[in-house]
């Protein structure tokens, strides 16, 4: 009871804390993880890795719309599966097309 009691506490304080130290931030880093300029509230993919580039609702490009996020695919314009990075495997030999002979 006395742990929980304690959680609570801990829990309900945090908002306040974390708009504290937000608010000392740039308008343009605020509200924004992880900094891809697209505001928390809108980003549908809040962990994008620095430097990637984002659709308007903050997830990386997907140019092929594999499913394979074009930062990870390593056939960007052709759609492929993530096992083979990004990558088509029409004979599914576990080699894809690109470098299958
Ligand atoms: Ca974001
Ligand atoms: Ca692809």
């Amino acid at each position: 009871m006395l742990l929980l009691a304690a959680v609570l506490f801990c829990c309900s304080a945090m908002p306040v804390s974390a708009k504290n130290s937000s608010a000392s931030k740039p308008a343009s880093t605020r509200n924004d993880a992880d900094g891809d300029g697209v505001k928390d509230k809108r980003d549908k993919c809040a962990n994008t890795p620095k430097g990637v580039a984002v659709s308007a609702d903050g997830c990386p490009l997907d140019g092929d719309k594999d499913g394979v996020p074009d930062y990870q695919d390593k056939c960007p314009r052709y759609a492929g599966t993530t096992a083979m990075f990004g990558c088509p495997d029409k004979d599914k030999d576990g080699v894809a097309d690109n470098v299958d002979v």
